[in-house]
């Protein structure tokens, strides 16, 4: 029975909807179950016909906006054309345009491209990458990995070790991967509250690799993988600089440097890539989100022609990397991926994405004086709110705010604890855009 049709609170909620809900609260949940059935454009649509403002497009995912009538018209065609094919030993013909034009749209030297089905699978593909090409170059020896504090890199087991979001490790850490350090996060609230865009301090940062280096021999480390702006631990730009310095450690030192450019990637940043954003090239990327605006699962890793070459040795016939997904380059999921490149080019869409920045810094920045907050950051399309702890209940009113956001304004505000982040449409309405900043200022007013 379809819990939502009961229409409020459950009895006994953890029996009632068979749901296990991700990275949700589920028993209060439960209480009022927030039931999406409708998307169009820049709003929700909820099973009572509420219209809501998605403030976060998506999960960082939607940036042109739900329903795309392109993408939609795509998708139905390929569903109907090629609804599956494997990408083992053949391929489609869809999977290898989309390659093709996603490593065209690369920063110059990354020109492979290595088809997952979420941010999650891409970043533990990049990590076996980076192991099997120190590997195929003779320097197996190479295995550490090097994540940061406060990273994001998914859920499965090499991401979240690598990753640096403590509660998302706590359970599994009997289980993480050997062999893997941290570099520290760069939030620092003291030296750099209330930046607008990079943050000045913290270049020195970037020199825990080097450390790691000192410590470990810099030959035994294969890859450090960063999020250029870490996203999920509540948007974090780099100190300025301190991308360029990692990228000249590991040029020293023969690391590889991975971009997680799951959010980054396609227009957050105003450019295709984070990487072009920061004149930064690394040597691998992952992706996922706005590669199909959310619109059927898929990621990719986009690799330098050295990696993707290390590989190709031994006798022809003989699968030179043993990995990939059932779903690898999955003909659909490929189809709405070139119909959103389509659409990112034929609507300017990062430079409608870099037209909006100012306006969105402003409106972030107008919370700098408000009682409850402590820090403001963005950069690009990313931008964060955090609010101060509430005494004992920390988390407790960035649930609120998100609850009354929702029931209250008919707002999407995504809360990460205290954190309320967002991440507009890359072509919203700018007056749309302030009028949810308006709704979001009501509901923080009147939160204890
Ligand atoms: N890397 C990065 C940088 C991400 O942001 C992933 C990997 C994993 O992607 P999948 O597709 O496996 O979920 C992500 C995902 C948040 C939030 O609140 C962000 C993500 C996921 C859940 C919540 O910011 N990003």
């Amino acid at each position: 029975f379809p819990f939502h049709k009961l229409g409020g609170a459950f009895m006994n909620a953890a029996v009632e909807n068979p749901s296990w809900m991700p990275f949700t609260a589920n028993r209060d949940f439960n209480l009022k179950p927030r039931v999406i059935t409708g998307a169009e454009g820049d709003w929700y649509t909820t099973d009572g016909g509420t219209r809501l403002y998605d403030t976060f497009s998506g999960l960082w995912t939607s940036g042109l906006g739900h329903c795309h009538p392109k993408i939609v018209e795509a998708v139905q065609k390929q569903v109907a054309t090629l609804d599956y094919c494997m990408t083992f030993q053949v391929t489609n013909d869809k999977a290898l345009k989309l390659a093709e034009r996603v490593t065209r749209m690369a920063p110059d030297g990354i020109d492979h491209c290595f088809f997952t089905n979420s941010g999650s699978e891409s970043v533990d593909t990049a990590l076996k990458i980076a192991l099997g090409y120190h590997r195929a170059r003779g320097e197996g020896n190479r295995t550490r990995l090097i994540g940061r504090e406060k990273g994001y890199h998914g859920v499965n087991f090499g991401g979240m070790s690598v990753g640096g979001i403590v509660p998302n490790r706590k359970v599994f850490s009997p289980a993480l991967l050997p062999g893997v350090d941290h570099l520290r996060h760069t939030l620092d609230i003291k030296r750099n509250a209330f930046s607008r865009g990079l943050p000045e301090h913290g270049i020195e940062l970037a020199d825990d690799l080097a450390g790691l280096c000192a410590l470990h021999d810099g030959s035994n480390i294969a890859a450090v993988i960063v999020e250029p702006v870490a996203g999920s631990a509540g948007v974090i730009p780099p100190p300025a600089g301190y991308l360029e310095r990692l990228r000249e450690i590991c040029d020293e030192q023969g690391i590889l440097l991975i971009f997680d450019e799951v959010i980054a990637a396609f227009g957050r940043l105003g450019h295709a890539f984070g990487a072009q954003r920061f004149g930064v090239t690394p040597d691998i990327i992952t992706t996922a989100k706005g590669l199909t605006n959310g619109v059927v699962p898929m990621g990719a890793v986009l690799v330098r022609d050295a990696i993707y070459e290390a590989f190709m040795q031994g006798p022809a016939h003989m699968i030179e990397l043993f990995h990939g997904y059932t779903y690898s380059g999955h003909p659909v999921a490929a189809a709405a991926g070139l119909a959103t490149m389509d659409v990112y080019d034929e609507e300017g869409t990062f430079e409608q994405s870099q037209a909006l920045e100012s306006h969105f810094e402003d409106l972030l920045h107008s919370f700098a004086d408000h009682r409850h907050v402590i820090d403001v950051r963005n950069y690009g399309l990313m931008g964060a709110i955090e609010m101060a702890p509430r005494d004992g209940a920390p988390g407790a009113r960035g649930a609120e705010a998100h609850k009354q956001c929702f029931w209250d304004e008919n707002i999407i505000v995504r809360a990460g604890m205290d954190t309320l982040q967002f991440s507009p449409f890359l072509n919203s309405d700018p007056d749309e855009m302030a009028q949810s900043f308006e709704a979001v200022r009501r509901v923080v007013d009147t939160l204890d």
